[in-house]
């Protein structure tokens, strides 16, 4: 039986004070057919976040020589979880507020084969200290995505996703800044599942958020509408043939 391998990949920006927390934290022998690696996309931090990842067992790290995005770092991590030979890709924030705990129980519709692409989530699950304003941001970014796809979405903005090998490969991020609502709009209308399963949030405790309301919601909003402007080729399913 050849084994399958989770790739667990984490952006990360000077998360030096975080980052060898949510590493150590990371089941590595969760399910006898598989093999865990964690891979860091650090994106031109400037503290010693690679030193941090190193120091706490990061199998691979790639480091952009300057700040990128998200977005970007996002798109590297899904490319470079296809080149190592993920069956299967967990993102994951390294600021320590998901829980690597919960890994196997975000990636499972996915084993199971009932998605193909799943959020770790909070608004489905359990949150501890998050602002009201960001609350509701929230909920308005995630109200925007399920009007767009037409389908109920609980937790837009998660930073805690699994991907099935094939989301990874067709996944297109078609902003630097962020991936959280184009990825997702990408997926779903390319036909690809998505599963929503309860986590336990924490709001960091240690370092800062990198958003800032003006530069989101100007960089978020015309790429919304840019993503829902493309023509998307549908996925061919063997198992459910389109008529
Ligand atoms: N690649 C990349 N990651 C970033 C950047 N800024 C923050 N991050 C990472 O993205 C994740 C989420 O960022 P965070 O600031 O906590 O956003 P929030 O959780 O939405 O408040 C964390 O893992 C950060 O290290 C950036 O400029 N580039
Ligand atoms: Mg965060």
């Amino acid at each position: 039986m050849r084994t399958k391998k989770l790739i667990v990949f984490m952006p990360a920006h000077n998360e030096e004070s975080n980052i060898g927390e949510v590493i150590a934290r990371v089941p590595r022998h969760f399910h006898p057919e598989y093999t865990v690696e964690v891979a860091v996309i650090d994106d031109g931090s400037k503290d010693g976040t690679v030193a941090a990842a190193k120091q706490a067992g990061a199998d691979h790290i790639v480091s952009f020589p300057s700040n990128r995005g998200l977005g970007a770092a996002v798109r590297e991590g899904l490319a470079q979880c296809c080149r190592l030979n993920a069956d299967i890709g967990l993102m994951i924030d390294s600021d320590n507020e998901y829980p690597p705990e919960q890994i196997p129980d975000v990636i499972e519709p996915i084993r199971r084969g009932t998605a193909d692409y799943t959020f770790g989530s909070r608004f489905k699950g359990q949150i501890r200290g998050m602002k009201l304003h960001r609350r509701l941001g929230n909920y308005f970014f995630t109200l925007l995505q399920s009007v767009l796809v037409r389908k109920w979405i609980y937790d837009g903005q998660s930073g805690m996703r699994g991907f099935s090998r094939e989301a990874m490969e067709r996944a297109e991020i078609i902003h630097d800044y962020n991936y959280a609502q184009v990825l997702t709009l990408n997926l779903i209308r390319q036909g690809f599942r998505l599963e929503e399963v309860p986590i336990s949030y924490q709001v960091r405790t240690k370092g800062q958020s990198f958003i800032k309301f003006k530069e989101y919601v100007s960089s978020v909003i015309p790429a919304i509408y840019k993503e829902m402007k493309r023509p998307v080729a549908k996925r061919y399913r063997q198992n459910f043939p389109r008529k």
